[in-house]
């Protein structure tokens, strides 16, 4: 991370956008800041936890997280949270009353917007939750507008008694460039002041409440058409003209430098009266926005003509390499040929576990288990979807996997009659939003056996903290979940809730055997810490005696990266079948002695290595 703290006003911060939004939370006076992990918005938070004045945590879920952020706005305080953007789904209900009772405190929610998918379950537009309940959105196209928008975004949520949308995507949360910082801004909170018709939402106060709501929107169109996060420049050539926000903006100003364009930053409540006047200086307009039509749609239903997404995708990134062909197309120029990728300076590497990675023993053991169908979820463990373990049937989202599980169970059909459900889930996931599957499913009496990863981390998201390993954000020590204690008050039977060492590889292929058999709820517990936290020791590493391996490939099974292929062979055993051969080395440098490898290795060709090499492993977090 750079030096966003400690930095006089005025200096020049070589700043990501999260970083940016970071600073600009500090410095306006931000009282209570709160998050759940997600790619590409975590940075936020883990900056902002090491300002001081600001209460940070890490929330159990994206719905906790805006509640705490509201709780600390109705108070009278300003308050953040951020999320990426399936998290806004999941704080939806919140917001969705939100929008009624307004704030006192500045609200800023930050959203990261995964516009071309590099470590997500889906592409959303965010910015449509906005829309839907009737919210302003800022959106910023670099660093600098991250910063300034954010501090202008507190001053619109203060002014309107509004929560407000920071609407980023990947390319602004993490791109880096110059920012020019000030200093923190003291906030005087009010205090809470008793105003039930205002912040208890029965019916008959929401009702009254949603006429202000339609005003207030009204008066935030009002200010659209004057902010100065909106302008028009003007260009030399007059054919088209773009109306365009966030990052778009940047991709059009490098592909059509001459073209007038009007910049939204504060892009919701869409100013008509902006568009207007565009329209007026160019023959024709177009809406370039990423990902999903919504400025373009507001403006068509303004009775305003222009083209949009009728020429441009709804999906991915609006590059020049995109934007470029679809104009040349529009005005019967030549197309321009993309621009060709530059040769890869990188192996092609598939995303795989950790050396050692706990989660290795679990799907290497259900990849030996037959006739079972497995629900999964969302964190490192989706990776038990790829090679060598391909023993993943499902992923939708953080949680899914005990609610799709039961229903698996409910619905099979005659096929499937004997076939074992399994869900994968892990620690973090399951406190988010798997818990109450798992009520579900005990409740309504499935015959499911879930398997909790227990490895005291988020580790898909950069190995944060959460309430499974008993530290908060400041790796200070706090309460930490019994999950045995938990899924039982959740009403497993106790005899059916088992905690296992997933490096112990006959011991749980035999516990998850066993209780796929049995036709009600099981909880298996691996319960062994992420590789990369602190709480991991590494053991002796261990290497291949070469005159041992028969080239038998078991070692490979795990799906360790720590074991590469050095040779590869054919055999034809005596009966006449030809069978491939592995022949494998183990990277003692990074191997930590877990002896997963070890265990199905039938020549014992794999033996501690000496010296122990002090390596340091240090998560960068590979996203979701
Ligand atoms: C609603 C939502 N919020 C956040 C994320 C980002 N995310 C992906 S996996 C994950 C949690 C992973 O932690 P855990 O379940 O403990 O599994 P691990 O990666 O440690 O194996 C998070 C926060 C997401 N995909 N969806």
């Amino acid at each position: 991370m750079a030096a966003v703290m400690p930095a006089p006003a005025a200096s020049r911060l070589l700043l990501s956008g999260n970083e940016a939004v970071a600073r600009a939370v500090w410095e306006s006076g931000v009282k209570v800041a709160a998050a759940y992990p997600g790619t590409p918005a975590t940075e936020m938070m883990e900056v902002i936890s090491t300002f001081p004045d600001i209460y940070a945590e890490w929330s159990v879920n994206e719905k906790v997280s805006l509640e705490v952020a509201t709780g600390a706005a109705f108070a009278g305080s300003r308050a953040f949270c951020c999320m990426k953007h399936v998290g806004l789904n999941v704080a939806s209900d919140a917001l969705m009353t939100l929008t009624l009772t307004g704030v006192v405190g500045g609200l800023v929610i930050a959203v990261a917007d995964d516009v071309g998918l590099s470590s997500s379950q889906n592409e959303q537009d965010s910015r449509f939750w906005g829309r839907f309940a009737h919210l302003p959105i800022i959106e910023p196209s670099d660093s600098q507008e991250a910063y300034e928008m954010t501090l202008a975004a507190f001053n619109v949520s203060e002014e309107f008694q509004v929560p407000v949308i920071l609407r980023m995507t990947t390319r602004i949360n993490h791109v880096k460039s110059l920012v020019v910082v000030g200093e923190r801004l003291a906030h005087v909170s009010p205090g809470f002041k008793k105003e039930p018709g205002r912040f208890v939402m029965v019916p008959g106060n929401a009702a009254r409440r949603i006429p202000l709501m339609f005003a207030r929107e009204e008066k935030l169109r009002e200010m659209a058409e004057v902010s100065p996060l909106n302008f028009i420049e003007d260009g030399s050539d007059k054919r088209l003209g773009f109306i365009t926000s966030g990052p778009a903006y940047m991709h059009v100003k490098e592909s059509f430098p001459n073209a007038p364009v009007l910049k939204l930053g504060f892009s919701y409540p869409v100013p008509f009266g902006l568009a207007r006047k565009l329209a007026a200086m160019v023959e024709q307009v177009v809406v370039v926005e990423e990902v999903e039509p919504l400025i373009e749609t507001e403006l068509k239903a303004a009775g305003i003509k222009l083209l949009g997404k009728d020429i441009l995708p709804r999906q991915g990134e609006l590059s020049p390499n995109v934007l470029r062909p679809a104009i040349a197309r529009l005005l019967g120029e030549p197309v321009p040929e993309l621009q060709s990728t530059p040769a890869l300076q990188v192996f092609p590497r598939p995303p795989t576990m950790c050396v050692a990675c706990p989660h290795l023993g679990v799907y290497y053991t259900l990849s030996q288990v037959r006739n079972i169908t497995i629900s999964g979820d969302i964190g490192c463990y989706t990776l038990g979807a790829g090679h060598p373990w391909n023993a993943l049937d499902t992923t939708i989202s953080m949680g899914a996997s005990m609610g799709v599980a039961l229903g698996m169970d409910k619905g099979r059909g005659e096929s499937d009659k004997d076939k074992r459900i399994l869900a994968v889930i892990g620690d973090s996931t399951f406190l988010h939003m798997g818990m109450q599957g798992l009520l579900d499913m005990v409740y309504n009496r499935g015959n499911v056996t879930v398997l909790l990863l227990d490895n005291r981390a988020v580790g898909m998201t950069g190995g944060q903290d959460n309430p499974g390993n008993g530290r908060d954000i400041y790796g200070d020590d706090t309460p930490r979940v019994n999950f045995a204690a938990l899924v039982e008050a959740l009403g497993v039977k106790k005899e059916r809730i088992h905690t296992v060492d997933p490096y112990q590889l006959p011991l749980l292929f035999k516990t998850i055997r066993d209780e796929v058999k049995v036709p009600e709820v099981s909880v298996i517990i691996t319960d062994q810490p992420c590789v990369l936290i602190k709480d991991y020791h590494k053991l002796k590493p261990f290497e291949v005696i070469d005159d041992k391996c028969t080239g038998c490939g078991n070692c490979l099974d795990v799906g360790c990266p720590a074991i590469h292929v050095t040779r590869r062979g054919k055999e034809t055993k005596p009966n006449g079948k030809v069978v491939d051969l592995a022949f494998v080395r183990i990277e003692s440098s990074v191997c930590t002695g877990c002896t997963l490898c070890v265990q199905p290795c039938a020549p014992n060709a794999i033996v501690h290595y000496a010296p122990v090499s002090p390596i340091k492993l240090v998560n960068m977090g590979c996203g979701g």
